[in-house]
């Protein structure tokens, strides 16, 4: 896998910057998680960040995550005392629920009540935005890194929503939790290497869920017709297709951790 330095881009550390900086402005935290990736796809730094903050936890790609999993997610943060919620963020109906908790939480504060929405890249911050404000006013694209600067909506006369763009820790903890990223479109697609991303996801397929009809990117690549130079099968642009495939929901619904898992970021 790539070295630290190579994937993490500077973008991403002005941006980390930019959230600490904001904060002293913001009363409300909306933290934004792929529902399959609910460890590695959280951002570490903001249990110091939330102090004295009100934070709620929307658990995008509710239909392509396990939906066991994500209720053993949400019964894990309800037990940590946290407000989470799971949807699918491009619904404005789905994002009702949320909307209404952020618009109690700001009707009992005096003046504007300010709110940022932070989470991985890709994860579906711009797309709740977009749901809350019910207009598709905040830009949104499935790749990792679409939103390129912090802007400011207007939710109600009293409420005010700072989106931002995506951002990891500076140090990923675990190879497992790369290639996870990877998978779910957390990562720019020049920061990793899809057939090592395609093959650690079907090795982990194997030991965790082997009852799955889910090809492995060699059977996937013939079946698609992915072939190269002699006959061979193109292994990196099937490995391409395979994790867009998987981001489609057309390998199932399938969570890549579970609240039991070892901490894997
Ligand atoms: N299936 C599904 N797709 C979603 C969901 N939420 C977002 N998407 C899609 O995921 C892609 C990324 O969504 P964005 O809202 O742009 O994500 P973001 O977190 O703002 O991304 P960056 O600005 O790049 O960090 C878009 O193609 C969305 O349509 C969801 O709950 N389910
Ligand atoms: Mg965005």
């Amino acid at each position: 896998m790539l070295a630290q330095a190579q994937w993490y881009p500077g973008h991403m550390a002005r941006t980390r910057r930019q959230i600490r900086e904001s904060l002293s402005l913001i009363d409300i935290l909306i933290e934004v998680v792929d529902a399959r990736i609910a460890q590695s796809g959280r951002y570490p730094m903001l249990d110091e960040m939330v102090q004295g903050k009100k934070r709620f936890i929307a658990l995008t790609r509710d239909d392509l995550a396990n939906p066991a999993t994500t209720n053993a997610f949400l019964r894990r943060f309800s037990e940590r005392g946290q407000v989470a919620v799971a949807l699918d963020a491009r619904a404005p109906r789905a994002v009702a629920a949320l909307a209404r908790d952020v618009a109690k939480d700001a009707a009992g504060r005096k003046g504007i009540a300010r709110s940022m929405i932070v989470g991985a890249p890709n994860s579906g911050k711009s797309s709740i935005v977009n749901a809350l404000l019910r207009r598709a006013k905040a830009k949104t694209e499935n790749r990792a890194g679409v939103t390129r600067g912090m802007q400011w909506f207007r939710l109600a006369p009293a409420v005010e929503l700072l989106d931002t763009p995506g951002v990891l820790p500076p140090k990923i903890g675990t190879p497992a939790a790369r290639w996870k990223l990877a998978m779910c479109g957390a990562l720019p697609h020049n920061r990793f290497d899809p057939r090592e991303v395609a093959e650690a996801f079907h090795r982990w397929l194997l030991l965790h869920d082997g009852n799955r009809d889910v090809p492995d990117l060699a059977t996937f690549a013939v079946q698609r017709g992915f072939l190269g130079k002699g006959a061979q099968p193109d292994l990196t642009n099937a490995a391409r297709a395979y994790i867009r495939v998987f981001n489609e929901g057309a390998f199932g619904r399938i969570s890549l951790e579970h609240p039991d898992d070892a901490e894997a970021a």
